[in-house]
């Protein structure tokens, strides 16, 4: 007998509710194209209900339940609740990596290294709350001048569905850290992780309204959450139309907006690199995830005089990879959507129209069930840099090698995009390392190395296309408050 699909509520003042519509979503496996589960379908009248319950746990006044529990803990309060959520989330890592893996079709290992993470920046940012402090500035005299970091108030976080649980861990408990109360939309793709993770915030301690849920569409509950005046700062992490719509509608009652939007991120690869070291990881700078990372590195730039050569290497390296079902935890599973899919295969035909070079490809595995959305891992040599492949975003394991003649050429064809997210550079030569690290169009550089194993500390975000803001480490914590100035008189 078929089981019928779990259903999931809202998540609203430390409860499960329905959609005000009582409308549901279906949940699809992406390693198998079936229905799993059903997730409530937010829109307009649940948002605005959401904000309310987060209002109240921020400043609420009087007889209202929970008013004003969260905006006026202190701040070692607040770090204590995010130590005991990063040690219950540590505590479920297996179920929570197991739930993300069949959500979003990552391989096992690949989500257990997300719920780590998200532990760690709950514990990270549990340790900041109380280390968040302004300054005294030297002002005339006869003045004494401070500045004081506050919350924004009521915060909105637009939650992507390739690493839910990450992008909430940043972003969310860098929000709450800083005193605000939080208002989520997770993808309507993959959001059953996070559910199971507010949960656990309330057990940690959360008082009610300070971490709302409202799951459901983009086009709805999304841009509810984006215009509605309630909201005081939003954080969106997701593609640049749909970030650019969001600032519109934030900007229709002034709200301040961070923006991470993805990028096509180069790595650069001179001829006195330790190639041996920088294959792996190049290799996995564009599989991991099955290429649905932020900060993919998904442009391989590589000196001429070496070319061949690394190009043979990579090539071995990408006819031995395999994809299959998230379970089976191989090196990548399948596209997280049938839409996601599409668009891979879209630009493949592209670059198979426009006869570019297939220099290698990886393995479906053959008992990988039809119904998923699998895409082999794909080398693309020789690629015009103004090709469309070489630069649009193409979010899945599809990795574009061109060739450069010099250092310049090499920066030219780095920054020949419109993004401007992370930037990898190999090489052994120490003033060109820092040279370079200049010149790179980019939020962050990293030098023979990339990614530098997730940075919860390293702040975090783009230029142009690639968004503005910067998230993780402490500059979150500031982006998550506003900076006021007191100058007092007293002589
Ligand atoms: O993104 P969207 P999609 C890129 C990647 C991918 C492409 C399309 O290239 O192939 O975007 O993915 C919510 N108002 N990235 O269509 O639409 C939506 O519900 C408010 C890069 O999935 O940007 C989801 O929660 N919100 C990226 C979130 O926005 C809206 C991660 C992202 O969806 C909305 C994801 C609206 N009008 C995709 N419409 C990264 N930077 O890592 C949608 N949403």
């Amino acid at each position: 007998m078929l089981q019928a699909p779990e259903r999931h509520s809202l998540f609203i003042d430390n409860e499960a509710i329905a959609p005000a519509s009582g409308d549901s979503l279906p949940v699809i496996d992406p390693s198998d194209g079936r229905v799993f589960a059903q997730i409530a379908r937010g829109a307009g009248a649940d948002v605005d209900r959401a904000v309310r319950a987060a209002r109240r746990a921020f400043d609420g006044a009087g007889t209202e339940p929970a008013a004003g529990l969260w905006g006026r803990a202190d701040a070692a309060q607040r770090g204590r609740v995010l130590h005991r959520w990063a040690d219950l989330v540590a505590s479920q890592r297996e179920t929570l990596a197991t739930v993300e893996s069949r959500d979003t079709g990552k391989p096992l290992a690949q989500a257990r290294a997300d719920a780590v993470a998200l532990a760690r920046y709950f514990e990270f940012y549990a340790g900041a709350a109380d280390k968040l402090h302004g300054q005294t500035i030297p002002y005339r005299h006869g003045y004494t001048v401070l500045t004081l970091r506050e919350p924004h108030g009521v915060t909105g976080h637009i939650i992507p569905w390739n690493y839910p649980m990450q992008i909430f861990g940043r972003s969310v408990g860098a929000a709450l850290a800083a005193g605000n109360a939080c208002v989520v939309k997770p993808a309507e793709d993959a959001c059953l992780s996070l559910l199971r993770v507010a949960q656990l915030g309330a057990e940690a301690g959360l008082p009610p309204g300070a971490l709302n849920l409202v799951t459901g569409l983009g086009a709805e509950a999304g841009q509810a959450l984006a215009e509605h005046p309630g909201i005081d700062h939003i954080s969106f992490t997701g593609s640049p139309d749909t970030g650019r719509r969001v600032a519109q509608a934030a900007a229709t009652h002034h709200c301040p907006v961070t923006l991470e939007l993805g990028g096509k991120s180069p790595q650069l690869v001179f001829a006195d690199a330790d190639i041996e070291a920088a294959l792996p990881v190049l290799v996995g700078a564009i599989v991991q995830n099955a290429g649905q990372t932020c900060s993919a590195g998904s442009r391989v730039l590589i000196e001429a005089c070496v070319h061949d050569r690394v190009i043979g290497l990579l090539a071995e390296r990408f006819a031995a990879l395999r994809a299959g079902p998230a379970h089976a935890d191989l090196d990548l599973g399948p596209l997280v959507s049938r839409r996601q899919y599409q668009r891979v295969r879209d630009f493949l035909s592209e670059a198979q129209s426009g006869g570019l070079r297939f220099a290698a490809q990886g393995v479906v595995v053959g008992d990988a069930p039809p119904e998923g959305f699998y895409q082999a891992p794909v080398l693309l040599a020789d690629v015009p840099p103004v090709h469309r492949l070489a630069q649009e975003e193409i979010f899945g394991p599809v990795l574009a090698a061109s060739r450069f003649d010099d250092e310049a050429h090499a920066v030219a064809l780095a920054n020949g995009t419109p993004y401007g997210l992370v930037a990898g550079l190999w090489t052994r030569d120490g003033a060109r390392q820092l040279r370079l690290a200049r010149q790179l169009r980019a939020g962050q550089v990293f030098v023979n190395n990339y990614g530098a194993g997730g940075g919860v500390e390293l702040p975090f975000g783009g230029v142009g296309r690639s968004g503005y803001g910067r998230e993780k480490g402490f500059e979150a914590l500031y982006a998550f408050t506003a900076l006021k100035t007191v100058a007092l008189r007293h002589d």
